[in-house]
């Protein structure tokens, strides 16, 4: 199984798209996805999570369960789960995590990112809609800094993607390809 994660509104949905062919349903405001949804890709399941979040005309205890439920839903999958794709947008979450930590509070993608990891859940991060970053190595680069990734390991841990724009979406393929086959040796 692999599973796409990451914030509502980040690309999640259109990546899987991108990349499968398969029509999820995607949309322009942040709750779009509400339920882990499977599609096939290869002889594997793919899941797309609902994202964690602000979530458009929700109460905010709705959004803190559907938050739970994403975090249930992956350790009972942890074994089955062989590769994860966090899904962050490029243009938003270097200012989000800024905020956060200025605040005192660890940003929701940096913990989340901890927690795949600490479930021994080999992860990608796919940085989204770079078609609006300016200076993508730069943006990259800090997001390696917050989530704890040396620097060495960036090129097998973070791919700039445009999902709207097809953009670099083979270089996702084959990187998440080259994760698995490593994760089987
Ligand atoms: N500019 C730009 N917009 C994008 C890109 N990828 C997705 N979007 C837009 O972002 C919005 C959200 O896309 P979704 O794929 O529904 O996002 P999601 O992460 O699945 O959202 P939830 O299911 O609500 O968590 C849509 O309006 C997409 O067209 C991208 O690479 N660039
Ligand atoms: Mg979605």
């Amino acid at each position: 199984m692999i599973i796409f994660a990451g914030r509502s509104n980040v690309g999640k949905s259109t990546l899987i798209f991108r990349l499968t062919g398969k029509k999820v349903k995607r949309g322009k405001r942040p709750g779009v996805t509400r339920k882990p949804v499977e599609v096939e890709w290869r002889g594997k399941r793919i899941v797309d999570l609902p994202g964690f979040g602000f979530m458009s005309g929700l109460p905010k205890h709705v959004q803190e369960r559907i938050k739970d439920e994403i975090v249930h839903f992956i350790e009972d999958n942890a074994d089955e789960i062989e590769l994860a794709v966090l899904v962050v947008d490029g243009k938003a979450a270097p200012e989000i995590i800024e905020r956060w930590g200025k605040r005192g509070e660890i940003p929701i993608d940096v913990e989340f990112y901890g927690f795949l990891r600490e479930l021994g859940i080999p992860t990608i991060v796919a940085v989204n809609k770079i078609d609006k970053v300016k200076n993508v190595e730069r943006t990259i680069n800090f997001l390696a800094e917050k989530f704890g990734v040396p620097y060495s390991e960036i090129p097998e841990t973070f791919v700039p993607v445009s999902a709207k724009f097809g953009e670099n979406v083979e270089v996702l393929k084959k990187l998440m390809e080259k994760k698995m086959r490593s994760q089987n040796l």
